[in-house]
């Protein structure tokens, strides 16, 4: 079958930093291998902003933004066999191929078969982007470009889900919460009784929480800047709550001194290198694990004393909290359908695609978690 382009709505980044623009998208038919979807929600997460701030050496405009959605499979390109017409699904913006040699290792959830296009916003068959305006490409995003009403991604990056759960809700298990939920599940492994610091409480800090008040963690110390996350954050488990701007002294020693020597886990989730220093800082000697979360920008470094490492902390980092995508959303979703992770306690806004800018302002405000967009 030899599809047609469709005509429809998206929210342009055309240059960084510059408001997003709705326009008129050509979306061309999928190629074989490809998968064009209907996204009818999709949520902003940091990374977005990360990438329209100009920030990450792998952001191209004009491009298409979002990889945290959820709609349905509109039509497929030859050889497409694990999706059809009319499934419900989660984009997912690490692929599972399960035939790479990292998908075959046993050790990552990276995937190795689309990543090269996927980095620099384009589709892997041709190197060439599936949407245009007026016969100017746009790029694509993380392979994913939800900020659209159809997008067309590569059918290793699609998760079949439910078709019984509510996808204005489940969008949010394209990133952030699973994001969290992995880092101390999959990539640290939280044991019961662990000390844990979150540094950082937005909704990615907020699953990392959740994750381990689940693994039955004894203390959750959560660390911010912004005061008012406390409140909310108890609901997420956070035990303790420590302000850096209440302290004199460096918040790694605030932290050391408040647990007998140290964390056993800590996890960075805000994107900033000094607090990925503190945080694999803040870890007990011998064993302390720190996950990096947090997406820093291009030309960030980090660093510490190797003494640290010597004495036996370990620095870790996570992406999409280690979960395989394609095999493991529908897990995700259908322990949400059972009450076993939150998803809606993370939504704090509501809004449109058309007013995508306003929930860009919003992500800088203290109270908005995620905020989804109707497409
Ligand atoms: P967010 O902006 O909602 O949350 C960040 C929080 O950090 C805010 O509460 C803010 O007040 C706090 N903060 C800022 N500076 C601080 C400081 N110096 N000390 C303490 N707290 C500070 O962001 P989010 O959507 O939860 O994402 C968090 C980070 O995780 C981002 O960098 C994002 O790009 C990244 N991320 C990574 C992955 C991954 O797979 N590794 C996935 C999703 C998001
Ligand atoms: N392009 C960025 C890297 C961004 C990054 O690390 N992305 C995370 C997901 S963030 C989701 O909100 C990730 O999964 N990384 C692994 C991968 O394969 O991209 C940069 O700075 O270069
Ligand atoms: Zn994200």
């Amino acid at each position: 079958t030899t599809g047609q382009f469709i005509t429809c709505k998206a929210a342009v980044a055309w240059e960084a930093n510059k408001p997003l623009v709705i326009e008129d998208v050509q979306v061309a038919p999928p190629q074989a291998g490809e998968v064009r979807i209907k996204i009818l929600f999709t949520a902003l997460c940091h990374t977005d902003a990360y990438t329209w701030s100009g920030k990450d050496p792998e952001g191209l405009f004009p491009c298409i933004l979002g990889h945290e959605a959820a709609g349905i499979v509109e039509s497929v390109g030859e050889g497409v066999t694990e999706v059809q017409p009319g499934d419900h699904v989660i984009p997912c913006y690490q692929a599972e191929c399960k035939e790479c040699k990292f998908c075959r290792s046993g050790k990552t959830n990276l995937c190795g078969k689309v990543r090269a296009a996927t980095g620099v916003g384009v589709m892997m068959s041709d190197r060439k982007s599936r949407f245009s305006i007026n016969g100017t490409p746009i790029y694509h995003f993380m392979g994913t470009s939800t900020f659209s009403q159809y997008t067309v991604v590569h059918d290793v990056s699609v998760a079949k889900i439910d078709p019984v759960a509510p996808l204005e809700k489940v969008c949010l298990l394209g990133c952030g919460v699973p994001t969290g939920l992995g880092a101390v599940w999959n990539t640290a492994k939280v044991e019961s009784g662990s000390i844990v610091a979150v540094f950082g409480l937005g909704t990615v800090g907020l699953a990392v929480a959740e994750g381990a008040k689940a693994a039955g963690a004894s203390r959750i110390i959560g660390i911010d800047i912004d005061s008012k996350k406390f409140d909310v954050a108890k609901n997420f488990g956070v035990t303790e709550f420590v302000n850096p701007k209440d302290h004199e002294k460096p918040i790694q020693q605030v932290l050391v001194d408040l647990t007998d020597g140290g964390v056993d886990y800590s996890f960075e989730c805000i994107g900033n290198v000094s607090v990925m220093r503190a945080a694999l800082e803040c870890c007990h000697k011998g064993w302390g694990t720190s996950v990096i979360v947090g997406v820093a920008a291009s030309g960030q470094e980090i660093s510490t004393r190797p003494f640290q490492l010597v004495t036996g902390r370990v620095w870790k980092g996570t992406a999409f909290g280690g979960f395989k995508s394609r095999s493991q959303v529908p897990w995700l979703v259908e322990k949400y359908m059972k009450k076993e992770i939150k998803v809606d306690e993370y939504i704090t806004h509501n809004l449109t695609l058309g007013e995508i800018n306003e929930a860009f302002d919003l992500m800088h405000e203290g109270g908005c978690l995620r905020c989804v967009l109707a497409t």
